[in-house]
């Protein structure tokens, strides 16, 4: 069989039905290959977009999200994507096609070691040297990708090996010296951390991203309701519990809402699952949690002790850990706890001026609107702060977001990927002005396939997170207007979907209710007090 037509197969045989790629020369053999398959193939705008829509495929549909790009350009412009699924933990294979490898090393015509550059944010890469090797290493990327604490795997193909022939069987087990993740979690650890939380007057469990990786939401949730200890989380951690869950506490960090951030600090056990504990969560504070025990739940090793000390490490997925503790633990009376954690609790001021529209209220508005399985895909700034405040996680409700990078533009093409990954279900993706013009050539995309989403564009003018930094620090602001922003809503008429500018709560939700009966992606773009605050 022909090297190329065998990834193809590797690909059915871990039952990838839709790839995003941008082809070029080195990629030729393989899109040949593509063509003659029943595989879909989404061409997207620029390479990054690819990176991003498997990203957005993977988080929505639980699997893992792939991507194909040439060498050389193709590659580099990958980069960001790739960065930003490491830092959220996202499991995506990304296929780079290569320069001939007999040329490799000689800086010929779009060359571009792209397994060396990616290397400290790739949870493995592979340069394919022998063609013969092509089932084994596609059999592991995946593996390695989805397993253990997931991530992303990059596979670098040069185009001669693509044309060679080999025997093709699909391996059946994978056995990789040195990656043995561990699952479940050490029984006396577990033991030891049962023992402290019966003691504790002030539990508090911080969800991370990893909860949501292990699918451990419902184990979450059978704690809380047996143990009673309340929770808070982190960014990546949004999806992990309910909103009016009665345990449910909110959002910690830099930009997370003060009486989640007090409960940290008042806590006595804290129980991190599946979190970095990494600066914008701990607000880089040394004060983070500083009378609590810390008991730190995670699948990656590393992470433990990383950047919090712990009283009780834990290595293990967290389904299976939770489990075990859903197992050992006995009722704990927080309800003095949960009445002071709640009284700390301040109610945001939503108001609208007739020239503006209230992000925080318009937020508010998506999210009683929706239905209980829509997927909203915050940007990065403030927008993404009032979605994560202010947009509600209810029945099987997602949020997405570029957490550990903090990626701009990430919200289209991820929108993107989450549509071909969950078409049942309603996608927004949100946006500022800036992140927006990231990004706007993926109107071409959604055009192009038809893709229904709803995009709500916050316009304040602006970088607007990085004014209200400035403005609080120095009192000025320099380098961040937008002075030449285009008419959006124009622009996404031009490429054949629908649109609207509104100025104000009422003609948002006006907007909103028509998008939602809309058959095509429709923009909403939503003129924004420039002076808005993120809180
Ligand atoms: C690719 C990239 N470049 C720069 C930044 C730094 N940055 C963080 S927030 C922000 C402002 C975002 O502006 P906009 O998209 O308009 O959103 P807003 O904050 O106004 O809601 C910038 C520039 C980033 N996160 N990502």
């Amino acid at each position: 069989m022909k090297a190329a037509d065998a990834i193809v197969q590797c690909f059915v045989e871990e039952g990838i039905s839709v790839i995003f790629g941008y082809p070029g020369a080195s990629v030729i053999p393989l899109y040949e290959s593509l063509r003659k398959s029943n595989i879909k193939h989404i061409l997207v705008r620029h390479e990054q977009a690819a990176g991003h829509c498997a990203s957005g495929f993977a988080r929505t549909t639980g699997t893992v999200g792939v991507c194909i790009v040439t060498s050389g350009p193709g590659a580099t412009n990958l980069i960001t994507a790739i960065a930003t699924a490491y830092m959220d933990s996202i499991p995506i294979v990304a296929i780079t096609g290569q320069v001939k490898s007999t040329l490799i090393g000689k800086d010929v015509f779009q060359e571009v070691d792209i397994v060396g550059a990616t290397a400290p944010f790739v949870k493995h890469n592979y340069l394919v040297k022998n063609a013969n090797d092509i089932p084994r290493i596609f059999k592991e990327a995946f593996y390695i990708a989805r397993t253990g604490r997931p991530g992303p795997v990059l596979i670098d193909i040069p185009m001669d090996i693509q044309n060679e022939d080999i025997d093709f069987s699909y391996p059946e087990t994978v056995n990789i010296r040195g990656y043995k993740p561990k699952t479940f979690g050490h029984k006396g650890q577990i033991k030891r951390a049962l023992e402290r939380l019966k003691n504790s007057k002030k539990p508090l469990i911080c969800a991370g991203g990893g909860v949501v990786s292990a699918k451990a939401e419902e184990e979450l949730r059978e704690f809380v309701k047996k143990s009673k200890i309340p929770v808070v989380h982190t960014l990546m951690g949004k999806d992990a519990i309910e909103y009016d869950n009665p345990y449910y506490i909110g959002l910690i960090g830099t930009h997370g809402e003060k009486h989640a951030n007090r409960a940290v600090t008042g806590a006595d056990v804290l129980i991190l699952i599946g979190t970095r504990a990494a600066d914008r969560a701990t607000s880089g504070s040394k004060f983070f949690a500083k009378d609590a025990d810390i008991i730190h739940i995670d699948i990656d090793p590393a992470e433990i002790g990383k950047n919090l000390e712990s009283l009780i490490p834990v290595v293990g997925d967290a389904k299976f850990v939770i489990r075990e503790l859903i197992e050992g633990i006995d009722e704990i009376d927080t309800s003095e706890w949960l009445n002071e954690i709640n009284s700390w609790k301040e109610e945001l001021s939503c108001e609208s001026e007739d020239i503006y529209v209230n992000p925080k209220y318009a937020i508010k508005q998506i999210s009683d609107l929706v239905e209980d399985d829509a997927i909203l895909v915050a940007d990065v700034g403030q927008n993404q702060f009032w979605a994560a405040h202010n947009f509600k996680i209810k029945g099987n409700r997602r949020f997405i977001t570029s957490g550990g990078l903090g990626t701009m533009g990430y919200s289209i093409p991820a929108a993107v990927g989450a549509k071909f990954g969950t078409p049942q279900r309603r996608v927004i993706a949100v946006m500022g002005d800036g992140s927006f013009q990231m990004s706007s050539n993926e109107l071409g995309t959604i055009a192009e396939n038809n893709i229904n989403i709803i995009m709500v564009l916050m316009n304040n003018s602006g970088l607007g997170m990085v004014r209200e930094i400035q403005n609080k620090t120095y009192k000025v602001s320099y380098g961040v207007e937008l002075n030449a922003n285009p008419d959006f809503v124009g622009i996404a008429k031009a490429y054949g979907l629908q649109g609207r500018k509104v100025t104000s709560n009422n003609q948002f939700k006006e907007a909103f209710l028509e998008a939602m009966k809309s058959d095509k992606a429709y923009l909403i773009e939503c003129i924004v007090n420039p002076k808005e605050s993120t809180l």
